[in-house]
């Protein structure tokens, strides 16, 4: 039998193993995985790794926040996760005060569909204004969005009450919740009384945001969470304060999940001291933390108490994120990792023995596609879709504004050796990314239906 396209001789790795095999795919799917396959098309990965795509369930993608909108959009973003490995990503939507679900849901499509080079899905974002909304949630989810993201931060802050109303309505439909967990309220005092003192640069931004307040937000909707009955994800979790909540819940045997992102576990916050607007690219929220908070971070992922390493994308342009020097609680919040998670996670994590391969595969690939209802994706197996990466493990690769397609113009790890890189990228069976060269075309990629 001769495959469409067969990937021959590379080392298989999934969460779970490491085997010399042959790939071999017919259409957009895995149709067989085995020794001496032949294919029409041939890849030689001898001497790499193959790995499922890897997939970023967290990414702000033409996100309007305040008077700005994130930079990258579904064609720019996209086309940077495909380079760095990423084959599916999940952003957001958010709906408008009078806006149905629905209605929001096919105003976002509308934007991404035409873009997209990969697969994508979406988050409903549940604001205070959409408390009156929630019998909408079945049929959201009845459309494929699966998850609902809740603000404790933020304009779309919800208070302790309207966070057990909306966890309650996801439990009905058996939906996935995932929180910004921060205590809003302490913030807020804090960056006042800063401002009041004149203290006005990037430097305070952390120390606004505290760490032990991070944890404290997590722990309370862990426990309206159980309280509910309802499973929870917690987003970008940045220090050991909210990893021990997680961690305490799942001793407790509830279904509590947490995430961290690229910037909690390589860079710390003396970033924020640097002069100028250099001390302003950091700004994100949570903040990145003290260095010492990276080992537990990487411990819990070792650990399994946390579970995934998205990336929070955000990107500001330099100006816009200049226009906040004056005053760092208006600097926009939010910095770019898209495009070098998946090899970032691999140079830190794997490379410094902190992870296994199998570790890393599970935490860029396997559990965001098994938390998020990605039924066919983050997997090596036949019937799931080719979505697979071919990954040089001996590949040199620089980090810079240059070398990367990240539509910011910046980068937090400007000049970063990293040894190990995606060659080969593949989304259903077509070749998008190889060698350094984008193959596809935008509009190419799919909404995706989740469920569970
Ligand atoms: N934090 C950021 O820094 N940016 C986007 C949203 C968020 O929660
Ligand atoms: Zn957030
Ligand atoms: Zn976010």
């Amino acid at each position: 039998m001769s495959y469409d396209l067969v990937i021959k001789n590379g080392t298989v790795v999934t969460a779970v193993s490491s085997t010399e095999a042959d790939i071999g795919i017919n259409g957009e799917q895995i149709a067989a995985i085995g020794q001496n396959l032949s294919g029409k098309r041939e890849l030689d990965a001898t001497g790499k790794l193959v790995t499922p795509g890897a997939i970023d369930v967290h990414v702000h993608l033409e996100m309007p926040i305040g008077d700005f909108t994130s930079a990258d959009d579904f064609y720019t973003g996209t086309r940077a996760a495909a380079f760095g490995g990423t084959t599916t990503i999940i952003d957001f939507i958010e709906t408008a005060p009078e806006e149905t679900m629905l209605a929001a849901l096919a105003a976002r499509r509308a934007k991404a569909d035409p873009k997209v080079l990969i697969d994508y899905g979406l988050h409903m974002t549940i604001g205070p204004r959409d408390i009156n909304k929630l019998e909408q949630i079945p049929a959201v989810y009845a459309a494929g969005c699966a998850s609902f993201k809740l603000y404790m931060a933020y304009g779309l802050r919800l208070h302790d009450g309207q966070l057990w109303q909306a966890l309650t309505a996801v439990r009905e439909v058996g939906g996935m919740p995932v929180v910004h967990a921060e205590n809003w309220d302490v913030i807020c005092a804090l960056i006042a009384e800063n401002l009041a003192a004149g203290r006005v640069e990037p430097h305070w931004h952390p120390r606004s945001r505290p760490a032990l307040l991070e944890g404290e937000a997590a722990g309370r909707v862990i426990d309206i969470a159980d309280f509910v009955g309802t499973r929870l994800y917690v987003f970008h979790v940045s220090c050991q304060e909210t990893v021990a909540q997680i961690a305490a819940a799942r001793r407790r045997g509830l279904p509590i999940y947490g995430e961290t992102c690229p910037q909690y576990l390589l860079l710390d916050w003396q970033l924020y001291d640097r002069p100028g607007v250099a001390g302003a690219l950091p700004v994100c929220s949570p903040p990145i933390r003290e260095k010492a908070q990276q080992k537990a971070l990487w411990r819990a992922l070792a650990q399994e108490n946390l579970q995934v390493v998205s990336t929070d994308h955000c990107p500001f342009t330099l100006a816009e994120k200049e226009s906040g020097l004056g005053d760092y609680s208006t600097i926009p919040g939010g910095v770019p990792s898209i495009e070098i998670r998946f090899p970032a996670v691999y140079q830190r994590g794997v490379q410094s023995g902190l992870l296994t391969r199998n570790q890393w595969v599970a935490a860029c690939c396997t559990r965001p596609a098994q938390l998020f209802g990605l039924q066919k994706k983050g997997d090596i197996a036949v019937g799931y879709d080719a979505d697979l990466v071919i990954f040089d493990e001996k590949r040199p690769f620089t980090i810079s504004p240059d070398s990367l397609h990240e539509a910011a113009g910046w980068t937090l790890y400007d000049g970063m050796a990293f040894q190990g890189w995606p060659q080969t990228t593949l989304s259903r069976g077509e070749i998008i990314v190889d060698d350094g060269e984008l193959l596809a075309q935008p509009g190419r990629g799919r909404f995706v239906r989740r469920t569970f």
